[in-house]
C-alpha cells in the first residue's frame, strides 16, 4: 500500500472510531461488564485499605492512603463508561447491575455524581494527612457507593 492511501485509511477509521456509538467501543456487551467489574475489583482493593487504616485494622500510613485516594480519584469515573445500551440483565444475565440504572438513568447518574464528589473530597482529606478528615471523608465514599449498590446492583 503506497504511503497516502494507507494515512487516508488511517484516518478514516480513527473519524469512524470517534463517531461510533459508545457502546462500539466494546466487542460484546459482557466486556462492558467485564470492564465495569473489573473497576470495581480494583477500586475495592484501594478503598478497602483506606477503611482498613481508618478503623485501625491496617497501621496509618499516610502515604499510602494519598496514593490510594489519588487512584480513586481517577477510577471512579471508569465504570459510568461501561453502563452502554444493550450491557444490563436483559443482555447481559451474569451482570449484577439492576435494569433499573436504564431505566432511571438521571437518577443512576446523579448518584453517581454524588460519588465522584465525596471521592473528590476524600482525595483532598488524604493529602492533607489528618486522619480525622481522612475518617470522615471514607466514610461519606463508603455511604455513596452503599446508597447506589443498594438501589442498581444485586445483592
Ligand atoms: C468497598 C466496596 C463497596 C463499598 C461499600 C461501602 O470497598 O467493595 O461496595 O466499599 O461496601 O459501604
Amino acid at each position: 500500500m503506497q504511503r497516502q492511501p494507507f494515512v487516508a485509511a488511517l484516518a478514516a477509521a480513527a473519524a469512524l472510531a470517534t463517531t461510533l456509538p459508545a457502546a462500539a467501543q466494546f466487542r460484546k456487551p459482557e466486556d462492558a461488564v467485564k470492564y465495569r467489574q473489573s473497576v470495581m475489583a480494583v477500586q475495592n482493593f484501594h478503598l478497602g485499605r483506606i477503611f482498613g487504616m481508618a478503623g485501625g485494622r491496617i497501621p496509618f500510613d499516610a502515604k499510602v492512603v494519598a496514593e490510594d485516594a489519588a487512584v480513586l480519584d481517577v477510577t471512579d469515573k471508569l465504570p459510568f463508561v461501561a453502563f452502554v445500551d444493550g450491557s444490563g440483565p436483559d443482555k447481559v444475565p451474569a451482570t449484577n447491575a439492576k435494569a433499573e440504572i436504564w431505566k432511571e438513568r438521571a437518577k443512576f447518574d446523579a448518584a453517581a455524581a454524588k460519588m465522584v464528589e465525596d471521592v473528590s473530597k476524600l482525595n483532598v482529606a488524604a493529602k492533607s494527612g489528618n486522619i480525622d478528615q481522612i475518617k470522615a471523608a471514607v466514610g461519606a465514599v463508603g455511604q455513596s457507593c452503599k446508597a447506589c449498590h443498594d438501589a442498581y446492583q444485586k445483592q
